[in-house]
C-alpha cells in the first residue's frame, strides 16, 4: 500500500517538476540546490542531536537563539514528513525577534524535498502557491552513495503565524508541512 502511493506521487513529482523548478529559481531568497554540502549518517544523526528546542506534545519551543535541525524523511518516519527534534511535522514557537537558525536535511533516499517558510496555511495545491516570504532552502539533491544533503539558513522572525511547507509536487497536498507560531 505504502509503495503504491510513493510511486504515485513520484510520478506526479516527475509530471510536474520542471514547472516547479522554475518557480523555485524565481525566488531569489531560497537556498540553491548547489549550496547544499553532503554528511553521512552518523554525521546527520550528531547533527540532529544539536536541535535546542524543548518538546511538548506536538510543539517544540525555542528561545532567543533557536537551533531547529530537520530532517526529511527519516527512516522509520511516515512519508512524506519532517521530523524535528523526534516529532514528525510539529508546531515551532519562537520568541518574535529570535535568531533562527535551521538546517535542512534531507534523509529520504530517491526523493528530494525542500524546506520554505510561508504565510500561506493548508490546504496545499499538488503544485503549491506558496510564495516563501523569508527563507528555505529550494530542493535538495537527492541523496547517494551514503550522503545526505544539507542546507542553513538563517531567519529573524516577526510576530504571526507562518507555516514550514515541501514544495516538491504532492508533498505538502499529502501532509508534509508544519505551523510556526511566533510571538
Ligand atoms: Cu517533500
Amino acid at each position: 500500500m505504502e509503495s503504491v502511493k510513493r510511486a504515485r506521487v513520484a510520478k506526479g513529482a516527475a509530471m510536474v517538476a520542471g514547472a516547479v523548478f522554475s518557480v523555485g529559481v524565481a525566488c531569489a531568497a531560497l537556498v540553491p540546490t548547489s549550496a547544499f554540502k553532503k554528511a553521512t549518517l552518523p554525521q546527520v544523526k550528531a547533527m540532529l542531536e544539536k536541535d535546542n528546542g524543548k518538546v511538548s506534545g506536538n510543539t517544540v519551543t525555542y528561545g532567543k537563539n533557536a537551533n531547529v535541525v530537520a530532517a526529511a524523511v527519516l527512516p522509520g518516519f511516515p512519508f512524506p514528513s519532517f521530523e524535528i527534534h523526534h516529532v514528525k511535522n510539529p508546531t515551532l514557537d519562537f520568541p518574535a525577534g529570535a535568531t533562527v537558525k535551521f538546517t535542512f536535511i534531507n534523509t529520504n533516499k530517491g526523493f528530494g524535498h525542500s524546506f520554505d517558510v510561508t504565510k500561506k496555511g493548508p490546504p496545499y495545491a499538488v503544485i503549491p502557491q506558496i510564495a516563501p516570504i523569508v527563507v528555505g532552502t529550494g530542493f535538495s539533491p537527492v541523496p547517494a552513495a551514503g550522503k545526505f544533503g544539507y542546507a542553513t539558513f538563517t531567519w529573524h522572525p516577526a510576530a504571526g503565524t507562518y507555516y514550514y511547507v515541501c514544495q516538491i509536487p504532492g508533498h505538502a497536498a499529502t501532509g508534509m508541512f508544519g505551523k510556526i507560531v511566533v510571538k
